[in-house]
């Protein structure tokens, strides 16, 4: 196959081929809704897509070279249309085309559903990795699940979370994905494991009871201006036999419907957590199903290359995002060693040099364990292979460190205090070639904190990579008037090379760029508001502050720290005569895992602190909270760039990374934040005078956790800190409910504040002062957010996917 040329656009052709897919979609013209214009926009541009897609799996030169299998169970994609549009050049070209049909291309966009195959921070990583991935066109493939409900959808009543199902694609499917059962598998579970003899040798053979259909569907990954389309496979659980047409015909209907209910509900939906583990059986299985149709998957594309078993290593690496696909490790254990009948030797040397492992996050509740009782039971072969595994890591250890039981202890797979659990990180670590952690300071804390033992044993082994976003989608496609205005500065190359940006700071103390700079932010915020005006009803000031913390809802990530600077803002204006202040926005968009009640009660109290300040006549236009309800990937492309302020403020230690971070810096807004996760590197890129960095660091929590921390002795000493939390016990906030807010003044009082919000709540409020006093001056102001804008280049996930190719996947880019 000869590389394909770049599609000449031929407009009359497309406005054809989109009257045709309308037409097929029992529509007219005339008639037709802007809902079913845009599907036909989707499924005219997918043609396209498509047929990239096949050509670069029959690619020679990709079958020849090395490609990365990025596994994981979540992918954030967010929308593709426009993002589509940009990577195939054609955004402004399909503008045309469109509004010849009487149609704007912005309103189509709209209304496209948020594929939300994701919780936050990891999954949308997943997603900026694939595009960096094709933009430089370095093979690979994407591994997740095609959940058939993504992450629930939230609203409020009366402030509290209410959760609803997202079904994400249309009842007439979406658009961009194709499904390909000539590449479906067959995945078992349960059973037994039965002994065979053949030629003098015995083997182990796993005899599944339960066996599921995985369907694949893949939705194409665009390069930015690469000509090049990676396939996102996402598997999708079917009953094997759909129908029971015995049962059926004997008049058991109920009964006949039994297979397809069990299969159809392992894909059914995603599990809502984020930064925890919930060790639900089911998704053991969805991470099983996941793992073993990806990992054959692969082995078919290796063995269908006419390459051999043995070099598999030389082809293909796996990258497993966190440790939710680890099971993938067994599973080609027991492909090589029962199916190929491969030496375990032979067997472990090709699978501790295919896989590669990411840990994304140190928090203990987050860490996977399963009991071995229940892999016994659903993976029985796996069980046996794990032991195996282990059993050779001992001897191992034993060799380093002899008769060291507690060097075993901590290094075992196997966790036996209590009911024994397997450790998949262990799992991981012995299993892998390459281990990484998400920034700096957190893969310090991996090798000094969490594996200080592996990484004795394995020197080397444990590396870094920093985070990174796409500046695609993140400046480019969600802030057309800053990308149009720095492509005026620097070119056009910027969004492929984002280095380039750094050419920007030359015009930081250039007044009439940063008139023409704060315009642009102005425009953004008035887009912001005329939203919230829309859907919620409420005027803002858009001269204010719009101070912005968007991410999941979690403890560490301390909204509750937030929300007593916002009430401590109240009571001063209420109190104090002489307080003055620049006016501000506070805005908030979080889901709370359903399962978390504390997080509820957290985003319950914001809401409602929200509707009293929000209705006090007193405040003015000086302070407004806004609670965006469902956050999710459009809504951060609307809310990011009309950010002033950006809100990173995890206790240190806890934030493994953070990427909002880096979205909203690019995007002209500066950081108020801990020393924690890629904090600590924004602040070397841009500059202490850039950002506002608080609180205590890493040292510093285990120091006050060393002398013993006391959250009443900060709560009696600080009148102003002590005022906000009063404030969450009496009516001021839930008139005629006092108490409603109790939950969140006990996490911080009863519990002992595990997050140290108390303790940095001073600084915190010394650092929004400095941001309060540097925002009146307009002309400071802008230099400092067009220095962040021009000094994150480094935060581009090019750069990431480049620092994981050289260091970790060694892959060569194939230009097509
Ligand atoms: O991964 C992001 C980081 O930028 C964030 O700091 C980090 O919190 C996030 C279990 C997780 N770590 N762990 C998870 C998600 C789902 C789940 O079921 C854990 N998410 C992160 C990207 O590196």
């Amino acid at each position: 196959m000869t590389p394909k040329q770049q599609h000449a656009f031929d407009k009359s052709a497309f406005k054809i081929s989109m009257v045709q897919h309308l037409t097929q979609l029992g529509h007219a013209p005339d008639t037709a809704q802007l809902r079913d214009w845009y599907l036909a926009l989707g499924r005219a541009l997918a043609e396209h897509t498509t047929s990239d897609l096949v050509a670069t799996e029959h690619d020679q030169a990709i079958k020849q070279a090395k490609s990365v299998n990025y596994l994981s169970l979540e992918f954030l994609i967010g929308r593709l249309t426009g993002n589509n549009l940009i990577s195939m050049g054609l955004y402004d070209a399909i503008a045309d085309a469109v509004s010849e049909l009487g149609l704007g291309l912005t309103d189509l966009l709209e209304q496209e559903r948020d594929p939300s195959l994701g919780n936050g921070g990891l999954g949308r990583l997943a997603a900026c990795f694939m595009d960096s991935l094709a933009a430089q066109q370095y093979p690979a493939v994407g591994y997740g699940l095609h959940y058939e409900y993504g992450l629930f959808r939230q609203s409020f009543h009366e402030g509290a979370q209410q959760e609803a199902p997202d079904a994400w694609r249309e009842p007439e499917g979406y658009p961009w994905e194709l499904v390909r059962p000539e590449l479906s598998q067959i995945i078992g579970f349960y059973g037994h494991v039965e002994v065979v003899e053949e030629a003098g040798h015995t083997y182990r053979q796993w005899v599944p009871s339960l066996k599921i259909q995985a369907m694949p569907w893949d939705l194409p990954i665009v390069g930015y201006q690469s000509n090049t389309v990676y396939p996102l496979r996402l598997w999708e659980g079917r009953a094997l036999t759909p129908f029971a047409l015995d049962a059926f015909n004997a008049g058991d209907y109920t009964h006949a419907q039994q297979a397809d209910i069990d299969a159809g509900n392992l894909t059914k939906v995603l599990y809502p957590n984020d930064n925890h583990d919930a060790g639900k059986t089911l998704r053991l299985m969805q991470q099983y199903f996941h793992s073993a149709a990806s990992v054959a998957d692969i082995l078919r594309r290796h063995l269908e290359a006419g390459h051999a078993l043995a070099a598999l290593p030389e082809y293909e690496t796996i990258q497993l995002n966190d440790t939710h696909p680890t099971i993938a490790i067994p599973e080609l254990m027991r492909v090589l060693l029962d199916d190929y009948r491969l030496g375990w030797d032979e067997a472990w040397s090709i699978a501790s040099r295919t896989f590669a492992y990411t840990n994304h996050t140190l928090l203990p509740e987050a860490l996977e364990t399963w009991s071995e009782a229940l892999i016994a039971r659903l993976l029985p072969r796996h069980m046996e292979i794990i032991f195996e595994i282990n059993h050779r890591f001992m001897q191992e250890v034993e060799a380093k460190w002899p008769d060291d039981v507690a060097k075993k202890q901590v290094l075992s797979v196997i966790d036996d205090k209590g009911e024994r659990m397997v450790r998949m990180a262990n799992l991981c670590v012995v299993g892998s070639y390459a281990v990484n952690g998400v920034a700096a300071l957190h893969s310090q804390l991996v090798k000094r904190d969490l594996f200080p033992e592996f990484d004795a044993l394995y020197p080397g082994r444990i590396q870094n990579v920093t985070n990174g976003i796409t500046p695609r989608r993140w400046l480019k496609f969600c802030n057309p008037d800053l990308s149009n205005l720095i492509s005026e500065k620097i070119g056009e190359q910027w969004p492929a090379q984002l280095e380039q940006l750094e050419q920007i700071a030359q015009y930081a103390d250039d007044t009439a760029f940063q008139k023409i700079f704060m315009d642009v932010k102005k425009r953004n915020k008035q887009r912001l508001a005329g939203w919230v005006k829309e859907h919620l009803d409420i005027t803002l000031n858009t001269d204010a502050i719009f101070d912005v913390q968007i991410k999941r809802l979690h403890e560490y990530k301390r909204q509750h720290l937030n929300l007593l600077h916002v009430i401590s803002l109240y009571q001063r204006l209420l109190n104090e005569p002489d307080f003055d202040m620049a006016p501000r926005v506070v805005f908030f968009a979080a889901k709370a895992a359903p399962g978390y009640e504390l997080a509820k009660s957290i985003i319950y109290a914001i809401n409602k602190v929200a509707e009293t300040i929000n209705n006090d006549p007193r405040v003015g236009d000086k302070l407004k909270v806004v609670f965006i309800p469902d956050y999710r990937v459009s809504m951060a492309e609307i809310i990011i760039p009309a950010a002033d302020v950006s809100e990173q403020i995890s206790m240190a230690g806890k934030e493994a990374s953070g990427t909002g971070n880096m979205k909203m810096a690019l995007n002209g807004a500066l950081t108020i934040g801990t020393m924690d996760g890629a904090n600590v590197e924004i602040r070397e890129e841009v500059g202490d005078d850039n950002i506002y960095i608080f609180g205590l660091d890493v040292d510093g929590v285990s120091e006050l956790r060393q002398k013993g921390y006391q959250p009443e002795a900060v709560y009696h000493s600080q009148p102003l800190l002590k005022a906000a939390l009063d404030s969450l016990l009496d009516e001021t906030f839930t008139p005629g409910q006092p108490g409603a807010l109790r939950p969140v003044f006990d996490s911080v009082m009863g519990s002992g504040d595990p997050y140290l919000c108390l303790a940095d709540f001073a600084d915190y409020v010394r650092a929004h002062n400095d941001i309060d006093r540097d925002y009146r001056d307009a002309s400071q102001w802008a230099r400092k957010a067009i220095l962040n804008t021009a000094l994150v280049g480094k935060f581009s996930s090019d750069r990431s996917i480049r620092d994981y190719v050289n260091n970790i996947w060694q892959l060569e880019a194939i230009k097509r």
